[in-house]
């Protein structure tokens, strides 16, 4: 068949669909082919490659330079590539009687699901959708905290101090005040936001899902039920650890700060965990360290120590990955990245990486403070950017994580080396802890990895809800306490109502990310981390090993990112770790000595696990 042919099918179909569907069509177009299909997903890539990248482009300017000119910006960008990609959707439906070679076939399939904000066909009502997604990133981008009132603007907080603050405040009444003045950023988006519910359910609507929920749960090569229920089945896998865990800080927190802590229903209030969203504990350590433990280190305090710079902290994550045979970052990575918060402008300081043009363009953007969180968030983000140069030369449908937790997994998994010896051997402690310190530092990262397990399943079961109706908008914050109550235990500072909109106050939700990403990667990146201390020749207890320096880790981790999103994800997860399961294993048996010595200590104390769940989930006492 000639390419002739093809194209003159093509601009039939264009014609047919810009006019308004089959019925008013002047030209009968040619019947499908295999060759057609082909040709047809070759431009859709070529025409989504430009698109995204020019989206790209805006956003960046638009997230490290907010104004309405470049929210506006950003939201045409996005309308364009929204709008081909549904037409796409619907061109691509005219080959689905097809007996299509497997490349394609997926590759339609992931064009379905391409867009986690899907929009409606209506030009208008596009446009509003994203601009609203464009005026919510930027409230949440631009939100500020100013304890002293408006009179003193430069007394006022930015999500990034906060954080800092929040990690090292121990005075109760000041996290209360932090806590409760951050999420005043929250309330006036709630109107906006339930527009936007509505907008983008229309849009999945016409395109073949239920609603914007059922299409993001139709992303992981299985249903939207077997994946609701793949995520039951780890949560049951994980949930006594978290159990356990949540008493004992409980009764360390009662101890510390007394009737501020303590509640009848025994829940923990939201404030007190060193987090602004409590949804990872690990800078609370000082308070839950056990009594005998030696002292270790902190490694905020080291770098601070040694004025290290922000771009030290990124080069820190960068040689890790030149250790296992990554590539250098390219110039443009240093020249381009946002990695410290600009003093002259509002920027989005919640921490990306970024494909700019799906090449060698990659960035970063965050607000490094120097903290073991930003340590931390570094390597977890260049994750991301090393994934990007790794799948680079495949298609472009193609170009992404063998799903969203693959991706979240990456650069957490090599955090997870970041053990005392790894410490030592890169000069940033001098002595080793002794073995006494396991424990302790167990407990440290249980503090971060297991206490957000229930955290990252409850946001999107959050939105599902709200997505699917079952949820609206007159119950919003109502069903969004109930969730924190149910799954981690937590209880307002103060009491909160519908007047409130606290899912706001979380970057996820105005930025319409995805969040079911972070819990899946949290038990991936144990199952990727272990199957690298495996290749590395490790044998020891799991918690003790670091990969760092190993070529043949490194070996394994590119295969597996070089795969991008080419084939289902259990082949790819077959390729990286012999399973083809997620599954906690992995995670139980790192936390494994630690879930003894919490039975144990929880057992001595007489502490009880598990709460009460109230009747108003809104309620602070
Ligand atoms: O949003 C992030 C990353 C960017 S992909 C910094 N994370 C989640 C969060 O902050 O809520 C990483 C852990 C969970
Ligand atoms: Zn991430």
């Amino acid at each position: 068949m000639s390419s002739l042919h093809r194209s003159a099918f093509f601009a039939a179909v264009a014609f047919t669909l810009a006019a308004g569907f089959y019925a008013v069509a002047q030209t009968k177009p040619a019947a499908p082919t295999v060759a057609s299909a082909r040709a047809f997903m070759n431009k859709a890539e070529a025409d989504l490659l430009k698109l995204s990248t020019l989206g790209q482009r805006a956003e960046w300017v638009d997230e490290t330079y907010i104004n309405d000119d470049t929210d506006l910006l950003t939201a045409a960008e996005n309308d364009r590539l929204i709008a081909r990609t549904t037409e796409l959707v619907d061109q691509a439906k005219a080959f689905a009687s097809l007996d299509l070679p497997a490349d394609i076939k997926r590759k339609i399939l992931l064009l379905k699901l391409s867009l986690t904000l899907p929009a409606p066909h209506n030009a208008k009502l596009r446009e509003e959708l994203t601009q609203v997604a464009s005026s919510l990133n930027a409230s949440y981008g631009k939100g500020k905290y100013c304890p002293d009132g408006a009179a003193k603007p430069d007394a006022c907080l930015g999500i990034d101090d906060l954080e800092e603050r929040m990690a090292k405040s121990r005075d109760p009444k000041e996290l209360a005040d932090m806590w409760t003045g951050w999420r005043k950023v929250g309330a006036p988006m709630r109107d906006r936001y339930s527009r936007f519910v509505q907008l983008s359910n229309q849009g999945a609507r016409e395109i073949g899902f239920a609603d914007t929920g059922t299409l993001w749960r139709a992303g992981y090569d299985m249903t939207p039920e077997q994946f609701s229920a793949e995520l039951e089945r780890l949560w049951t896998q994980v949930e006594p650890l978290y159990k356990e865990l949540h008493a004992y800080v409980r009764r360390r927190l009662i101890a510390k700060y007394g009737a501020d802590a303590g509640r009848k229903d025994g829940m923990i209030p939201a404030h007190l965990l060193g987090n602004m969203w409590a949804q990872e504990w690990g800078n609370v350590y000082d308070i839950v360290a056990p009594p005998a433990a030696p002292a270790t280190y902190d490694i905020g305090d080291i770098l601070k120590e040694r004025k290290t710079t922000a771009r030290q902290v990124v080069e820190y994550g960068e040689s890790f990955f030149r250790s296992l045979g990554f590539e250098k970052l390219p110039d443009t990575f240093w020249q381009r990245s946002m990695i410290t918060r600009p003093a002259d402008r509002e920027v989005v300081c919640h921490a990306s990486a970024w494909d700019v043009d799906f090449d060698q363009d990659v960035r970063l953007k965050l607000c490094i403070h120097g903290t073991t969180d930003d340590f931390i968030t570094v390597h977890h983000e260049l994750g991301h950017v090393y994934y990007y140069l790794q799948y680079r030369n495949l298609p472009f449908l193609f170009r992404n994580g063998a799903n969203d937790g693959f991706h979240e997994a990456i650069g957490d998994s090599l955090a997870l080396s970041i053990t005392p010896e790894y410490l030592k051997q890169i000069g940033l402690i001098q002595t080793i802890p002794p073995a006494s310190a396991d424990l302790p530092i167990l407990l440290r990262t249980a503090l971060d990895k297991i206490a957000f397990l229930p955290f990252g399943l409850l946001i999107d079961k959050w939105r599902w809800e709200v997505f699917s109706g079952q949820v609206k908008p007159a119950d919003y914050n109502k069903a969004w306490w109930a969730l924190r109550e149910k799954y981690q235990g937590i209880a307002p500072t103060v009491d909160r109502t519908e007047a409130d909109f606290d899912p706001g106050a979380k970057y996820h939700i105005p930025a319409n990310t995805p969040y079911a990403r972070y819990f899946l990667a949290r038990i991936y990146q144990f199952q990727f981390y272990r199957a690298m201390c495996r290749a590395a020749g490790y044998t020891g207890p799991l918690n003790r090993c670091s990969f760092y320096g190993s070529k043949a880790a490194g070996d394994k981790l590119k295969a597996m990112l070089a795969a991008g999103q080419s084939r289902p994800w259990p082949e790819t997860l077959k390729l990286m770790t012999g399973e083809d399961r997620v599954d906690a294993s992995a995670m139980v048996e790192y936390f494994q000595p630690l879930l003894t010595w919490l039975r144990q200590q929880n057992a001595e104390a007489n502490e009880k696990t598990g709460w009460t769940v109230g009747a108003d989930p809104m309620k602070a006492h």
